[in-house]
């Protein structure tokens, strides 16, 4: 299933669902929140966002970053989920415990998370595709214990399973067993993606909620050009939840958002140009 018939490109003049994303700005444009919100819109929603960190990079890596004051994350979860109203939200770039603590706090206070009325997406940003930091080493029990647990859906890449579960994914089994350990931290569903795994020619993701296991596989895009695609996966499964998709049917969804985004991808800079979801408008890949 695609379902891309069924996500409404919104429509003038009337109020799309929103969503919000708590992540951080990449001033190359390519992931953070800059990524979210091309998903976004192109998926017919409006995007809110509390913005965790800024962080100064190009195509060739991230060179430093300024966390924002954690009061003020929750400060703008807060005014917006109080105002305008939100139908689910994701979290990227967290950069510290201090702000992880503070997103679990106003989000749990303004309904979002698994027993919320608002999905809640965590892709647990831990490093830049240049292998840049960008959560800090100490923030990681805070990232598994607080955050997991309100999770409606875990998102993390093969090096992030490693930083969090301990366990080294290298093929079907030990990717069982790294949805099971996610699992058990609490989260409804964990998502392990393969797109790392190198020893496919597919790109195999495996979804689990505690009783059953979904396999969802889908043709491997060879490319640099590939930054921001954990980001833009994420984005398009949150939007998915939005628009009241079930996790399993937003999740084969977003592979095939985010696949032909990483085949409409093109070059930026000397390093590595972004996954591009704008083929929505400029035709199919
Ligand atoms: O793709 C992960 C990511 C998320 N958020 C921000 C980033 C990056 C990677 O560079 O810069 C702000």
């Amino acid at each position: 299933m695609t379902g891309f018939e069924l996500l409404p490109v919104a429509t003038p003049g009337s109020t799309p669902v929103r969503v919000l994303t708590i992540a951080g700005s990449d001033s190359g444009g390519g992931a953070g929140i800059q990524a979210d919100m091309r998903t976004f819109a192109l998926l017919g929603l409006h995007a809110c966002v509390a913005v965790t960190a800024v962080t100064v990079q190009n195509s060739l890596g991230v060179s430093g970053f300024q966390e924002i004051e954690p009061e003020t994350v929750a400060a703008q979860i807060r005014t917006v989920t109080d105002d305008i109203g939100i139908g689910a939200a994701k979290t990227g770039m967290l950069a510290s415990a201090e702000i992880i603590d503070a997103v679990v706090a106003q989000c749990a206070e303004s309904g979002i998370g698994r027993d919320g009325s608002s999905p809640l997406v965590v892709d647990p940003v831990c490093a830049s595709m240049h292998g840049n930091q960008l959560l800090a080493d100490s923030a990681l029990d805070t990232l598994r214990d607080n955050l997991f647990p309100l999770a409606t859906l875990v998102t993390p890449n093969l090096d992030e399973v490693r930083l969090i579960t301990g366990i080294d994914v290298v093929d079907v089994d030990s990717q069982r067993d790294a949805a099971k350990a996610l699992f058990d931290l609490g989260p409804a569903w964990a998502l392990v993606k393969g797109g790392h795994l190198r020893s496919c020619d597919h790109s195999p993701d495996l979804l689990y909620d505690g009783a059953e296991f979904v396999e969802l596989t889908h043709r491997r895009i060879d490319t640099a050009h590939d930054h921001g695609a954990g980001d833009t996966l994420a984005a398009a499964i949150i939007s998915a939840l939005a628009h009241g998709f079930p996790v399993p049917d937003a999740v084969a969804f977003a592979k095939e958002w985010v696949t032909r985004g990483l085949a409409a991808a093109y070059p930026l800079g000397a390093g590595h140009g972004p996954v591009n979801p704008l083929w929505r408008v400029s035709g199919p890949y």
